[in-house]
Parts: C-alpha cells; sequence; structure tokens
C-alpha cells in the first residue's frame, strides 16, 4: 500500500469506528420492569386507596394501556409467554408445576426461537437480569437465592437476590387459616422501619443501580461488554407476591379497619360452572371478614413498598441524565383477584385477574405521555413492541404472535388488530375479551358470557339468557379460532 493511503486511512480510522459506536447508541436502552401478581390497582388507573405516586409519574412521562391482558393467570406460563411473544399453547407451558422457567425446555420445537432477551442480545444489546424475569417460586426460591426455572440465553449476566422473605424481620402472620402454604396463602411481615433494606426488591433495584452507574460510566468493568452497547436490562420485582411484606410506616399509610372490601351481590355465584369457583374464599382460605381486610391492606402496602423500588431505578435514570435514550416498560405477569365475587389470588378468569397494568414510555414520543390507550393488548404484544422501537423490525422472528404497540405509542387513539384478547388458565379455561363481552369456556364445558358494557363486574352470567343466544354462538367460534391460531 502506498504510504500516502496508509496514512489516510490510519487518519480515517478513528472516524470510521465513531461512526459504528454512533450506530450502536442510536439504539434505544431498555429498562423492563415487572412486577408479580399485581393487578392494575395503580392510582393511575383510577385506584383512589392504593398509593403508587411513581408509577403515577412513569404513567405521565409514558402511554398506560387500560386493557392489557396476561396469556396465563400465574408466573411461570405468563413469563414464558411474554418472554417468547408466543401463547402458552405454543410455549407449551400450560402449569407452573413443571417447574421449568425456558420455553426452551417445554417446546424443544423452538430450540432456535430467541426470547426477548436472546433476540436483541444478536443484535448489538447487552442483557441483564435482576431476579425474577422467568419462574421462581417466591418465597422459596428467593429465600435460597436459586436462579429458578432461568432461560440462560436471555442474558449476558444475570442477577438473583437472596432475602429473608417468611423470615423477615417483624412477625409473619398466617392470615388464611385453610390455606397454610407460603407462595399461595395470605401472609404478611409488618417490618420495623429501617429494616426494610432487607427486602428482596430492596436488592433488586439496588443491583439495577449499580448496573445502571456502570452503563452510565462506560461500562468498563467487563471486557466482553462493549461500552457503546444499548442495554436490555430486566428488572423483576417480587412483590405484591405474597407473602405481603413492607415496612411499617408504609402499612400505617391502610389501617386495616378502614379497608373496604368489594362488594358480593347476594346469590353472586349461583350462575357460576363449577370450575370457576376455585378461588373461593370459603371454601380455599377460610379469611374472616378482618383478615380479608388485613390481606387487602397488606396488598396495598406491598405494592406502595415495591412503586418505592420503582421511583429508586426512575430517580437513577434521571440523574444518569438517561431518560432521553431508554424506554421504560413497566407490567405485571398477570392480575390478582382481592375478593371480587369473594375470589382471591389468582388463577380465575375474570376480569381482574387477567388485566394487568402496562404502561411504556418512549423518548420522543411527547405528543402521547400522559395519555391512556384503551386498545387491546396481550402481553405477547411486548417482544413485536421492543423489537420495533429498536428498530429491529426486519429482523423480528417470523413466528411472534403479538403486534407492536409502536402505532397506540405514537397514538392512543387507535387500536390493535385484535378482535380478541386471548388467554388460558388451570382447568383446561380459556378466556376471550372483546371490545364489550368476555366469553369463558372451561374444560368441562362450563361457560360464562359478561356484557361489560353493561355489567363492568361480571355479576350476570349471560349464558342461559335467550337474547344472547347468538352473541354466545359468535363467541364460541372467536374462542375455537382463538384456539387454534394459537397453537400454529
Ligand atoms: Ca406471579
Amino acid at each position: 500500500m502506498h504510504r500516502s493511503t496508509l496514512l489516510k486511512w490510519i487518519l480515517l480510522l478513528p472516524f470510521c469506528l465513531g461512526t459504528l459506536h454512533v450506530k450502536s447508541q442510536d439504539k434505544p436502552n431498555i429498562l423492563f420492569i415487572i412486577s408479580d401478581d399485581l393487578t392494575a390497582c395503580l392510582g393511575s388507573y383510577g385506584n383512589t386507596v392504593c398509593k403508587t405516586p411513581n408509577l403515577d409519574r412513569l404513567a405521565r412521562e409514558g402511554v398506560r394501556f387500560t386493557r392489557a391482558y396476561c396469556q396465563y393467570p400465574v408466573c411461570g406460563p405468563s413469563r414464558a409467554s411474554l418472554m417468547s411473544g408466543l401463547y402458552p399453547h405454543k410455549t407449551k407451558m400450560l402449569g407452573n408445576n413443571k417447574k421449568l422457567g425456558s420455553f426452551h425446555v417445554t417446546n424443544p420445537e423452538l430450540a432456535d426461537h430467541p426470547s426477548i432477551g436472546g433476540f436483541l442480545r444478536r443484535n448489538g444489546y447487552v442483557s441483564f437480569r435482576v431476579s425474577k424475569i422467568y419462574h421462581m417460586g417466591v418465597p422459596g426460591g428467593i429465600e435460597a437465592g436459586e436462579p429458578g426455572g432461568d432461560d440462560p440465553d436471555s442474558w449476558d449476566r444475570a442477577f438473583d437476590v437472596m432475602a429473608p422473605e417468611t423470615a423477615s424481620p417483624g412477625k409473619l402472620e398466617l392470615l388464611s387459616p385453610k390455606r397454610k402454604h407460603y407462595g399461595s396463602n395470605f401472609a404478611r411481615v409488618i417490618v420495623p422501619d429501617g429494616m426494610d433494606l432487607t427486602q428482596a426488591d430492596h436488592l433488586s433495584a439496588t443491583q439495577a443501580i449499580a448496573i445502571l452507574e456502570n452503563r452510565a460510566k462506560g461500562g468498563k468493568y467487563s471486557k466482553f461488554i462493549r461500552p457503546d452497547q444499548p442495554f436490555f436490562l430486566a428488572v423483576g420485582f417480587v412483590r405484591p407476591h405474597v407473602p405481603l411484606i413492607a415496612p411499617k410506616r408504609i402499612f400505617s399509610l391502610y389501617p386495616e379497619d378502614q379497608t373496604q372490601i368489594p362488594h358480593v351481590p347476594e346469590g353472586d355465584l349461583d350462575d357460576l360452572p363449577q370450575a370457576a369457583k376455585g378461588m373461593h374464599n370459603p371454601g380455599r382460605y377460610g379469611m374472616s371478614l378482618l383478615q380479608k381486610k388485613q390481606s387487602i391492606a397488606a396488598y396495598y402496602a406491598s405494592v406502595t413498598y415495591m412503586d418505592e423500588q420503582v421511583g429508586r431505578l426512575l430517580d437513577t435514570l434521571d440523574r444518569l441524565q438517561m431518560r432521553k435514550n431508554t424506554i421504560v416498560v413497566f407490567t405485571s405477569d398477570h392480575g390478582f383477584n382481592l375478593g371480587e365475587h369473594d375470589m382471591w389470588q389468582k388463577l380465575s378468569l375474570f376480569e381482574d385477574s387477567l388485566r394487568v397494568p402496562l404502561i411504556i414510555s418512549t423518548p420522543g414520543f411527547k405528543d402521547s405521555q400522559g395519555k391512556k390507550s384503551e386498545a387491546l393488548v396481550e402481553l405477547i404484544d411486548l417482544y413485536p413492541t421492543l423489537v420495533d422501537l429498536a428498530g429491529l423490525k426486519a429482523k423480528a422472528p417470523k413466528i411472534l404472535q403479538g403486534e407492536s404497540l409502536r402505532p397506540q405509542l405514537m397514538n392512543p387513539g387507535l387500536a390493535t388488530s385484535r378482535k380478541v384478547a386471548y388467554s388460558v388458565t388451570y382447568r383446561k379455561g380459556q378466556s376471550i375479551r372483546a371490545d364489550r363481552y368476555r366469553y369463558n369456556l372451561w374444560g368441562n364445558g362450563g361457560e360464562e358470557l359478561y356484557d361489560h358494557r353493561l355489567d363492568p363486574q361480571e355479576f350476570k352470567n349471560l349464558v342461559q339468557s335467550k337474547e344472547h343466544q347468538e352473541v354466545l354462538g359468535q363467541y364460541r367460534k372467536l374462542l375455537q379460532q382463538k384456539r387454534e391460531e394459537s397453537s400454529k
């Protein structure tokens, strides 16, 4: 090579490298926060009792989706579904009992299909997990500090926390005398003020903050991660999953004697198929009126505590001036019944068990900040949405079953293309939620049909109603269609 040509190349080299850097940095960072067992009880979703100032602040800076539904109202299957962008019948994870968090294990046909984290890793991102993203036993897995059923392909680095949970400072009180199993009961611990730094979500937030600090300052800690790589940081908070734990100062915000329990009309359960009654208090939990109030108060206290940890992450992004190039997503793996129909916990096909809070804050989408979208959304939409926002839509795996919410993030008034949101649950239950109706079909043939326009609390099952037989026929067909599509 001629000497002057060589010199020209040497002089150009920094510019070439600079261009490469700009390309990577052009991609937005993604902070993905998922809470556990959180129903849509946030202030920004209209709850006037539960205090969530930090999530309300995020809602003001993003779009909140008021009709977002999980695909399975229990941890493992829901998380595998949303991380793979596929319905549970496709991931073949249809229950927690397999103790598997990875769809790569439940369905070997998906061996080459990357999760959101795996996809982003292959496309220039560095991917981190902090605590529970795939299934992890709460409280057992957290007490053991174990990774649970993880999907190693999703992450460059994964961090578990080890926290005391049932052995937390304070007194562990069982609130559901018939249901003792720590994980599916109701129990609370009021932690003495100042001792909540022992808690899983506090530790997770601290670890996530340390990662953000490192990325902000060039991330020189590892020779395997380039300082210019955009990040996908997935942070899993375990509250308000039971046991319900929060410091005393937060419990004092929710005096149990002033706690309201949902109104349940006389004979509410009379028109329900047997399969839909599984989570009913008298048979499963045996809680007294006081214990129900204590459980709701403790649940809200746990939510407020988790909200504080979200606030610590948002404050860190602001302090490090990272908000301008970081997408923030907040959601939950599924909803939760807090006494609607005197049903408790998850697994049911009622609205509060299937509906999740979903807030997405996208830098640059100023016009939609603080707005709500009523579009029918499924958690499997997260994968195509993030891929789209990262400018990688053309490379997205063809088998993804959700759709990108980019149009709704830019214009919250737009509908999605789907007619119904589809969820499945135990007892071979299936549910479709359309604009107006919800239709449920259980494995033993039991059915429910609710008119959300006239009966948003799902008190009146219309399956026997003569005027609704035509609608019922349509929904039976729609559900069958969704069932077939979901495993394709
Ligand atoms: Ca869960």
